[in-house]
């Protein structure tokens, strides 16, 4: 059983969310907004169902999913899009694909040193971030 993912986040590093913004379409004017914020992730596990919740003062975004089961993901409030999306485990890193008209577009989460990593993928972009507990 991987180590639990489940609490509250706040993001103490981000690096190149400038470009999985620009990998996803996000528009210059939004990019720059989007880059100032603090991001708060909220894992939460209700049943066997994961819910996974990125917080913060602009927009909210909270989607929920079973493990190794594909579900229909609209990015609501991110770049508006639809995509299959399956989540596994993989080792201690949970991670999820997203199928849709992006390529090479997903992400994932693991623990390392108390702290809670998140990697993002989309085209040939990489954004990494990396959250503490709050406590
Ligand atoms: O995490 O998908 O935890 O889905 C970072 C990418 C900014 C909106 C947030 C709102 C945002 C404008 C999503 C930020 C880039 C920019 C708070 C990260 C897109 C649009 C919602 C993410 C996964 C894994 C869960």
């Amino acid at each position: 059983m991987p180590v639990s993912l489940c609490g509250t986040w706040d993001m103490v590093n981000s690096v190149n969310l400038e470009g999985y913004m620009i990998g996803l379409g996000i528009s210059l004017y939004t990019r720059k907004i989007a880059l100032k914020l603090k991001h708060r992730k909220v894992i939460e596990k209700v049943g066997d169902r994961y819910v996974v919740k990125t917080l913060s003062t602009f927009r909210n975004y909270t989607f929920s999913f079973r493990v190794n089961e594909e579900f229909e993901e609209f990015t609501k409030g991110l770049d508006d899009r639809h995509c299959k999306s399956l989540v596994t485990w993989e080792g201690n890193k949970l991670v999820c694909i997203q199928t849709g008209e992006k390529k090479n577009r997903g992400w994932a989460h693991w623990m390392e040193d108390d702290k809670l990593h998140l990697e993002l993928y989309c085209e040939d972009q990489v954004c990494k971030q990396v959250f503490k507990r709050v406590v």
